[in-house]
């Protein structure tokens, strides 16, 4: 103690502290030129943007610590039931821009900036983005944190921290290339290293049985053992000062572990050995929908299930003696079945940790854990060979077994003796490779089972659970998706965000998105509709730039953009978007020139990576620069049409994409995508729908009404009819031409797209491309109607935003609050 204090510690704590951080831009200023001197250690007279961007970042970072600090001083006071969000992927994109616009202090920064001579926006375009997640499902968990965060749920996310992200995509003559997204190369300002928090996470070797206080016990006595250390990612709320954690896992050797070895003499092999425990957090698996008998992919979910376990009851005992309250304070959110080993984790440590007795333990289990698929397809659902269980986590399995029986017990009791319906519902597949079903181990240990929309929840009682959702109906619900507001308008748009705000004389929509619904109110209005042509021109033109650096093609901006991004798969049908331009081109071709001056100009936009093992899906992208490369060429065509192909499209590339498109395609065989999520971004950016009534489509036109989109194609139900007839209806003569015109090398590569095509021949075209063409083509065609009539494509416009408050993540996220997990927002006070 310094002399002339004679307080205690902590008084003197205070006193040295003054106060939090402040946010006029000379404060931020003084932050930002210590960071680049004591942070990113350059001299403050001589610095970069990528420099001045880790300065900016780390003195946003100061501000998000501050609060997380305080939220989680406040959750440990208040100890309400919290939510735990168990998810392998989370696509959290460029964290700066986001950061800046939750804390309010985005025009702070750029003053601030601005007076030290740099631009806030080309500091934020420095940033790479995390994607350590695939797609719909890995960024809807990213929505789904901003949510909790701003409604103030007492809510942590658990994840992976791979070292490589998802694989970069680069185009090399048309053909997709994967390059590993070292994403950590640069540094990551955004996480925090927390190497106290760390927790052994065991692997493989035998289970043995003890005797302990008189009662027999199993032992788990691991072959190997591996460390699983913490960074944290500070989630901030908008327009509240709660901060919540993502926390995310790296594996690192273990310490103590395995010591006899070194005995051995082999000291450099050993630290090799050691070594390769961080493996498991190496690589983030592309999206193959299937992992079949991967070791590595059950290695990755038990590692971070268990940590997070740990972790989870390590907070609890810190308050509760015993385990009652366990349910009252903890929900366990399954994001698919990828955490799913959860369920056994939790079993295996009450009852040989804990060594609480098997009831109890299973009565706590059925209590705590929700689940949420978001896959249609049944043979998407994960299996996991039962020999590979048994070497891995041979503790597990034995517990999967205790509680099939306990199941089949109880199922017996409900239905009698019908073997042919347990044996379908059995936890374990019998056969000639037996299997552990991770699908029915979630439905039979989670309390409740979530779809992504109310059409798929149909699906799953009809189609994929049809047996639980007779056995256990009440346990079935659906919360549709949404997507965060802050990001897909705010941060991405903000000449929208400001137009918005300003014809409703208030920003309370970001927080509170029914406000949005009042937009319907000024939708035929003039001045509006003026105004907000502007800001589509003005995304375009930034889209028209980014187009002409990536592609090289130039686009005119009095032409419609027609927009297709997402992951390239079969059933979301880009090859009929493809075939939809090829017909277009072909008309083109083929008019007088008088009637081409009629012709509505598109400029065609495809984006999205293909599944590297993913023939079909790489041939795709490969006809997509084919037919581009003769369209773009073409003089008799010039403005009439461009189709372009834009690489590596990844949440950065959507922010720019999305705000500039005005329409957007959302093609899916119907009864094919569980939700869809992107449909809601291009909703709330003014962009207009053509899409089949899939997902969540239905309940979209609900709101914007079907006038006001562009529906076509086969109805769900419609869908197995269609393909039974499929060989034998004739597939129209527009769609037999155009894939003639692929078919005989038009584009080249006449061999190469051979299998393409028979693909999608009569007999074989299991997504109805076909059947659904000519309806397509008539969709677009309504399309170019519309978008000749300026008033009447802007007030449509205006009526998408209007109507997309509903396809919030903060509406999903106060309803799975409610209904699912149980819990109440837990509200720092400012
Ligand atoms: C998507 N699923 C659905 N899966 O396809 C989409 N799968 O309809 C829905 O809107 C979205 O989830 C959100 O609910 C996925 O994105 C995967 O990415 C995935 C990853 C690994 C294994 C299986």
């Amino acid at each position: 103690r310094k002399a002339g204090f004679s307080g205690t510690k902590n008084e003197r704590m205070f006193e040295l502290m003054d106060g939090f951080l402040k946010n006029d831009p000379v404060s931020l200023q003084k932050d930002i030129l210590h960071h680049v001197e004591y942070t990113v250690a350059r001299s403050r007279f001589s610095f970069d943007d990528f420099e001045a961007y880790q300065a900016l970042s780390h003195s946003v970072r100061d501000r998000l610590i501050e609060r997380w600090h305080d939220t989680q001083q406040h959750f440990k006071k208040k100890d309400p039931k919290r939510l735990y969000f168990l998810s392998l992927e989370f696509l959290m994109g460029r964290s700066l821009s986001n950061s800046v616009i939750n804390l309010g202090i985005k025009d702070q920064c750029a003053e601030a900036l601005s007076q030290l001579g740099f631009e806030y926006e080309v500091l934020a375009e420095q940033e790479g983005d995390a994607a350590l997640g695939n797609g719909g499902l890995a960024r809807l968990s990213a929505c789904q944190m901003d949510s909790l965060a701003t409604l103030d749920f007492p809510a942590w996310g658990y994840g992976l921290r791979y070292q490589y992200g998802l694989f970069r995509q680069i185009i090399i003559d048309g053909f997709q290339h994967e390059q590993p997204d070292y994403w950590l190369n640069f540094g990551n300002p955004w996480e925090i290293e927390r190497v106290h928090v760390s927790y052994p996470v065991k692997f493989y070797g035998t289970v043995k049985e003890e005797i302990v206080n008189g009662k027999t016990s199993k032992v788990w006595i691991p072959g190997e053992t591996v460390e699983a250390v913490a960074y944290d990612n500070p989630i901030p709320g908008y327009g509240t000062r709660n901060t919540i954690n993502l926390r995310l896992w790296a594996a690192k050797p273990s310490e103590g572990h395995d010591i006899e070895s070194y005995n051995t003499g082999d000291y450099i092999n050993n630290i090799v050995n050691r070594q390769k425990a961080e493996i498991i957090s190496n690589v983030l698996y592309p999206d193959d929908r299937s992992y079949q008998g991967k070791e590595l992919r059950l290695k990755q979910q038990y590692f971070f299930v268990s940590a997070s376990l740990q972790d989870i009851i390590r907070r609890f005992k810190d308050v509760h003696g015993n385990f009652d309250e366990f349910p009252n304070k903890v929900a366990l959110q399954l994001n698919d079945t990828h955490p799913s080993i959860s369920v056994v984790e939790l079993m295996r440590i009450l009852l040989d940790e804990e060594h609480l007795g098997w009831k109890k333990a299973w009565n706590i289990v059925r209590q705590v854990f929700t689940f949420t698929t978001h896959t249609v397809l049944p043979q998407a659902l994960e299996k996991v060979p039962v020999d590979l269980f048994e070497s891995v986590l041979p503790r597990h399995l034995e517990i999967i077994y205790d509680i099939n029986f306990a199941f089949m017990e109880e199922l017996k009791k409900k239905i009698g003796q019908d073997y042919v319906r347990m044996s379908r519902m059995s936890i374990v597949e019998e056969g000639a490779v037996k299997n552990i079903r991770v699908a029915n181990l979630s439905v039979v240990c989670s309390h409740t089972v979530n779809g992504v929309s109310r059409a798929h929840s149909e699906l799953l009682k009809t189609r994929v659970f049809t047996d639980f959702y007779e056995l256990w109906p009440a346990k079935f619900q659906y919360k549709t998706n949404g997507v965060t507001q802050r990001r897909w308008i705010v941060v991405s748009n903000p000449s929208l965000c400001a137009l918005i705000s300003k014809w409703l004389g208030t920003d309370s929509w970001i927080r509170n998105v029914d406000y949005l619904t009042r937009l319907k109110e000024h939708a035929s209005n003039p001045d509006l509709q003026h105004e907000w042509r502007m800001v589509k021109k003005i995304n375009k033109m930034r889209l028209a730039e980014y187009i002409e650096t990536m592609s090289g093609v130039k686009v005119s901006l009095d032409a419609m953009f027609d927009v297709q991004v997402k992951r390239i798969h079969e059933y979301k049908r880009q090859l009929l978007n493809i075939l939809g331009v090829i017909h277009r081109y072909d008309c083109i071709k083929n008019m007088e020139e008088s009637d081409r001056r009629k012709v509505v100009p598109r400029v065609c936009i495809i984006g999205g990576k293909a599944p590297p093992g993913y023939e079909i899906a790489k041939k795709i992208i490969k006809l997509c620069h084919a037919v581009a490369e003769t369209i773009n060429n073409d003089e008799d065509v010039g403005d009439l049409l461009k189709l372009v192909f834009i690489p590596d499209y990844n949440v950065s590339v959507a922010e720019l994409v999305i705000p500039g498109s005005d329409l957007s395609q959302h093609i899916s065989t119907a009864g094919h995508e569980a939700s869809g999520t992107g449909s809601m971004k291009f909703l709330m950016n003014g962009c207009l729908l053509l899409a089949t009534p899939d997902g969540s489509t239905n309940e979209i036109i609900e709101e914007i009404g079907a006038e006001n989109m562009f529906i076509f194609g086969a109805k769900i139900n419609e869908v197995p009819a269609l393909r039974e007839q499929e060989s034998t209806v004739k597939s129209p003569i527009q769609f037999a031409r155009v894939v003639r015109m692929v078919k005989d090398g038009y584009f080249g590569y006449k061999d190469y797209f051979k299998s393409l095509c028979d693909s999608i021949e009569n007999g074989k075209d299991f997504y109805l491309l076909g059947s659904d063409f000519t309806s397509y083509l008539e969709a677009q065609e309504a399309a170019d109607v519309a978008y000749v009539d300026k008033e009447k494509w802007s007030k449509m416009s205006i009526l998408c935003t209007a109507g997309s408050g509903r396809f919030s993540s903060d509406r999903t996220i106060e309803d799975y609050a409610e209904k699912t997990w149980g819990i109440q927002p837990c509200k720092l006070p400012s």
